[in-house]
């Protein structure tokens, strides 16, 4: 059968496409497992600098295939171990790898799908897309980061009503209310999104992967926090070979060419 994962492999990035379209590239174990080995592989080879995560077909992703969580008559729920087997290290996984990971969000994206794609690094939508927080729907709460991320990216009334309601956010109105980086039109999503990785691909990597863990720390730091861990990152940045190839080409007035990871 298709592979629940596609990777294509790009000069200097990684194309990984959720492909269980007519599931609207729902979750299952096989899925979750095929995505942490292709982010594994990814995370490897030194000569990528950027993943572009996207969906197959109609959809993003629905979140957790329901498939595998109905109950025949009479039988007892049990316990998962999803959220800390595969939805918590995913989430970990996208904040810490070492490199930008774009998401691409082609169509709907529904429970731990929505939250997944806000995970990443910077999220352009289609036009026709959505982001919904459908779990309150089904009685679950927000996972995925959710309840930790939406608050922040949009405020606490609209991620509140949001989380309550699970009503759909349309692609623009998530870029108005800043939950996304950009809303663009159908046709132009992954030449957009392309756009970004083929940049990444030529950046001063170790730099940006530095400003992944500044801004990933500010959450929850106060400002005295945040100004030592500047000094710090910034300590490690001045080091990097890239640094000394920015400012050289900048004199220079020439294109930079940065050793990246
Ligand atoms: O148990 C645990 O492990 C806890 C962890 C939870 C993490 C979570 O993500 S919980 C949230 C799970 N996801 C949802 O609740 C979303 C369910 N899907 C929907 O609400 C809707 O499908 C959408 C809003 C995403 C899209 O609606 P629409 O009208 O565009 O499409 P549709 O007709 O509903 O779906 C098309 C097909 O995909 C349909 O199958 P069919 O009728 O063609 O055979 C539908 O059943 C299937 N599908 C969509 N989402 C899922 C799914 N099948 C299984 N699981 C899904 N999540």
């Amino acid at each position: 059968s298709e592979p629940s994962i596609l990777v294509q492999r790009r000069a200097g990035y990684r194309v990984v496409t959720l492909n269980r379209p007519d599931r609207l590239n729902a979750f299952n174990d096989a899925m979750h497992e095929a995505l942490r080995a292709a982010i594994d592989e990814a995370e490897a080879d030194e000569d990528c600098r950027a993943v572009l995560l996207t969906g197959a077909g109609r959809a993003f992703c629905s979140g957790q295939d329901l498939n595998d969580r109905l109950l025949k008559p009479g039988e007892k729920p049990v316990p998962r171990e999803s959220l800390e087997k595969y939805y918590n290290p995913l989430v970990r996984r996208l904040h810490a790898l070492p490199f930008p990971v774009v998401a691409a969000v082609n169509g709907v994206a529904a429970g731990a799908g929505a939250n997944i794609a806000l995970a990443c690094d910077i999220v352009i939508a289609a036009r026709s897309a959505s982001f919904t927080q459908s779990f309150a729907r089904i009685g679950l709460i927000p996972d995925s980061g959710g309840t930790y991320i939406l608050p922040r990216l949009i405020g606490e009334a609209r991620a509140r009503a949001l989380m309550l309601t699970a009503e759909p956010v349309p692609a623009e109105q998530a870029a108005d209310w800043g939950m996304i980086w950009r809303c663009v039109d159908d046709d132009q999503l992954i030449p957009e999104a392309i756009a970004l990785c083929e940049q990444f691909a030529i950046a001063p990597t170790q730099g940006l992967a530095l400003i992944k863990r500044a801004l990933d720390a500010s959450a929850t730091n106060t400002l005295d926090q945040q100004l030592n861990l500047e000094r710090d990152l910034q300590r490690e940045a001045v080091m990097s070979p890239d640094y000394a190839e920015g400012v050289r080409a900048f004199m220079e007035k020439r294109k930079p060419n940065f050793r990246g990871r």
